[in-house]
């Protein structure tokens, strides 16, 4: 076998003589001049055999989280933070205001008589609402008062401010495809020329509209997420437990179920998965890993995830982040609801989403 060829084989790699190897060393440095660099020194870190962890498995307690987030309020307004946030970096990516390779996470924090100012972006927006009522966000002409436990879509390029008309903090958790949108180096933003951009719709016209198992004869739509933008918890929460009823839950994952665009059939947006799911009290799942890199948080009940060697206990609002390809198992106390998102749908769209039980 010539030797030039087969470095991308370690063994081999070794096998070349001093003088060899010199030799090479010598062309790389000559090649470098030219900005030229082989392809087989680094083959294999390249395209290794399965993917390799980015970030660390790691559990943001609500408990230890909270305080600092109700301290921001101390610090800063809305108005002047635009949104004010603490993000949920990944202690493995610190800097990169990344919870995963792919994705952006954060707790934001809204109290009674504040807006966040209109704007738009390219990247797209979930909340999963955590503590809280009587704050809206209105999405493209369109008001909604949120609950803990609904899930609310902003999708890319439509305006959004939010506004708090109730009393006491409200916290949900902002879940961005941020750098997803960066490293298409796809990223644009508008701010809106007023706070609060207009209302051109009442309040639960997509929910009645087309979130209610019908759909306006001959409606079409240009958009690539759902046009329901609230799944209310109360909703969701009454399906998860009519499921536990119906029959026994999927061993690997328990009684999951993806938020839907009723249009399609698809998940609710382009980019971010959605996902809700029950265990009952005393159950434990058998593992399981799929290539996106995901992020849980707790919406009701207590239990324990097991991310490799590490024990996550679970109580209510705590956000987990599973790296992709890294197996987990989730013990449940009592009932236990967790929503999920990640990158598998775009992961799906592009022909390499993998998953494996056991
Ligand atoms: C954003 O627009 C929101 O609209 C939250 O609430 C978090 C993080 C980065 C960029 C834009 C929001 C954000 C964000």
């Amino acid at each position: 076998m010539n030797a030039a060829t087969s470095t991308a084989n370690p063994t081999a790699a070794a096998a070349a003589s001093g003088a060899v190897q010199r030799e090479r060393e010598a062309f790389y440095g000559r090649a470098d001049t030219q900005h030229l660099a082989p392809l087989w020194t680094r083959l294999r870190s390249l395209v290794p055999e399965a993917p390799t962890p980015v970030g660390v498995a790691h559990r943001w307690a609500y408990a230890d989280v909270r305080p600092y987030v109700l301290e921001s309020a101390a610090h800063i307004s809305a108005r002047e933070a635009e949104r004010r946030v603490m993000i949920l970096e990944n202690p493995g990516l610190k800097g990169s205001s990344q919870i995963t390779n792919s994705l952006y996470a954060g707790l934001q924090l809204i109290m009674p008589g504040e807006v966040a100012p209109a704007h738009r972006h390219t990247q797209s927006a979930l909340r999963f609402i955590v503590e809280g009522s009587g704050a809206y966000t209105a999405v493209d002409g369109e008001k909604t008062t949120m609950q803990p436990g609904d899930f609310v879509i902003t999708p890319s390029w439509t305006f959004h401010h939010h506004g708090h008309e109730g009393s006491g903090p409200m916290v949900w958790l902002d879940g961005l495809d941020i750098p997803l949108v960066g490293f298409f180096n796809a990223t644009f933003r508008e701010d809106h020329p007023r706070d609060e951009a207009e209302l051109t719709r009442p309040e639960g016209d997509a929910l009645a509209r087309y979130g209610s198992g019908l759909l306006p004869v001959g409606y079409r739509s240009a958009s690539l997420n759902s046009p329901v933008f609230n799944y209310p918890y109360a909703r969701t929460r009454e399906a998860l437990h009519a499921l536990t009823r119906a029959g026994a839950p999927d061993p690997h994952l328990g009684h999951l179920m993806r938020y839907v665009n009723p249009l399609d059939g698809g998940w609710a947006m382009p980019t971010m998965a959605t996902t809700i799911r029950l265990l009952s009290a005393g159950s434990a799942t058998l593992p399981y890993r799929s290539s996106d890199s995901a992020i849980f948080i707790v919406v009701e009940g207590r239990g324990e995830m097991r991310v490799g060697e590490q024990r996550f206990a679970l109580t209510p609002h705590d956000v987990v982040v599973v790296p992709g390809w890294m197996a987990y198992t989730l013990h449940a106390a009592d009932d236990l609801v967790l929503f999920s998102y990640s990158d598998r749908v775009a992961q799906e769209k592009l022909g390499f989403f993998r998953e494996q039980r056991g």
